[in-house]
C-alpha cells in the first residue's frame, strides 16, 4: 500500500478488504467489523500504522476482513502475537480480537498476563459464549444450564468467568462491554480504547444466532450501566459483581505504569546478540 494512498484511509470502507464476511445472517460479529472500520476511520488511522491480530474461530476471522495489516494466526495465542508485534513496533496501532474460547479458555493465561503486563494494546473478545466455528460447545462464557451442546447435553453445571472481573482483578487498566446490536456506541467505546495508553479490553456481547438462537433476545436485555465509568477499582469490582452481565459501557479506566520493550528494535543480528548476552 502506498503512502498516499493510505492517508486517505478515513472512510470506514476504504478499512475494509475486498474479502466479503462468510459469518452466517444475524452474526454479532460484522458489527464489531463495522465498528472497528468506524473509529479508526475517526481516528484517521493510517492503515500501515494499525495492525489487526487474531486467534482462530469465527470472530477471528475479521482480520481478513480488512484492509490492514494483520494476522489470522494460532488459536489462543493471538495475545501472544499482539504482544510480540507490539515490543518490536511500539510505533503501531495494535489491536487483537478473538472469541470467548480463543482469548479465555485456550488463551486465558495469555488474557491475564497482558492485563498484568499492560502493554499498550487494545484487546476485543467477540462474547458469544460458545465456540462458534467448532459447531457449538461449551466456553469459559457459556451459562452452566446450557443444554443446546451434544457434548454437554445436561449443562456444563460450571459457573461461567466473568471477563470483566478477570481482567480487573488481573490489572487491565481500562474495561468496558459493549453490544454488537449498538454499533455506534461501539464504535465510540473503541476510540477511547485505543486512544486509552495500556491495556484496553473491551468485552463485546456478540450473538451466534447458529448455535445459540436464544441470544437473539439479548437486544430487548442489554442496557446501559446507570453509572459513568471509574478509577476506583473495588468500586468496579462491586459493579461488576452486582451486574448481570447485560450492562453496556465503560467500567473502569486508570492509569497504570505501561509496559515496554527496554530492549532496541534493532533487527541486525550482531546487536541482537548482544542485547541477549546474560
Ligand atoms: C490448538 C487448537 N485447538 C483447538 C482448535 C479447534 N478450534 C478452532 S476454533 C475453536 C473455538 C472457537 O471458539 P471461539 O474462540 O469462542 O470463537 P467463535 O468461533 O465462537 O467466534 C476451537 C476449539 C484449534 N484450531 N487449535
Ligand atoms: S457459527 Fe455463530 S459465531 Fe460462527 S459465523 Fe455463524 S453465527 Fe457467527
Amino acid at each position: 500500500m502506498d503512502q498516499a494512498t493510505a492517508k486517505k484511509a478515513v472512510n470506514p470502507k476504504d478499512y475494509k478488504s475486498e474479502v466479503k464476511p462468510i459469518w452466517c445472517p444475524g452474526c454479532g460479529d460484522f458489527a464489531v467489523l463495522n465498528a472497528i472500520t468506524k473509529a479508526l476511520a475517526y481516528l484517521e488511522l493510517p492503515r500501515e500504522e494499525v495492525a489487526l491480530i487474531t486467534g482462530i474461530g469465527c470472530s477471528s476471522r475479521i482480520a481478513g476482513f480488512t484492509s490492514l495489516y494483520g494476522f489470522h494466526g494460532v488459536h489462543g495465542r493471538a495475545l501472544a502475537m499482539g504482544a510480540g508485534l507490539k515490543a518490536a513496533r511500539p510505533e503501531l496501532t495494535v489491536l487483537v480480537a478473538g472469541g470467548d474460547g480463543d482469548g479465555l479458555s485456550i488463551g486465558g493465561n495469555h488474557f491475564i498476563h497482558a492485563c498484568r503486563r499492560n502493554m499498550d494494546l487494545t484487546y476485543i473478545i467477540m462474547d458469544n459464549e460458545v465456540y462458534g466455528m467448532t459447531k457449538g460447545q461449551a466456553s469459559p462464557t457459556t451459562a452452566p444450564d446450557w443444554e443446546q451442546s451434544k457434548l454437554t447435553p445436561h449443562g456444563t453445571g460450571i459457573r461461567p468467568f466473568k471477563p470483566a472481573g478477570l481482567a480487573l482483578s488481573a490489572g487491565a487498566s481500562f474495561i468496558a462491554r459493549g453490544f454488537s446490536g449498538d454499533p455506534n456506541g461501539l464504535a465510540r467505546m473503541l476510540v477511547e480504547a485505543i486512544n486509552h495508553r495500556g491495556f484496553s479490553f473491551l468485552q463485546v456481547l456478540s450473538p451466534c444466532p447458529t448455535f445459540c438462537p436464544e441470544q437473539m433476545q439479548w437486544k430487548k436485555q442489554v442496557r446501559g450501566f446507570e453509572e459513568s465509568s471509574t478509577d476506583d477499582p473495588i468500586l468496579a469490582a462491586q459493579r461488576i459483581q452486582a451486574d448481570d452481565g447485560m450492562s453496556t459501557g465503560i467500567i473502569f479506566q486508570r492509569d497504570y505504569a505501561v509496559f515496554e520493550n527496554r530492549l532496541s528494535t534493532a533487527s541486525d543480528l550482531e546487536t541482537i546478540e548482544r542485547e541477549f548476552v546474560l
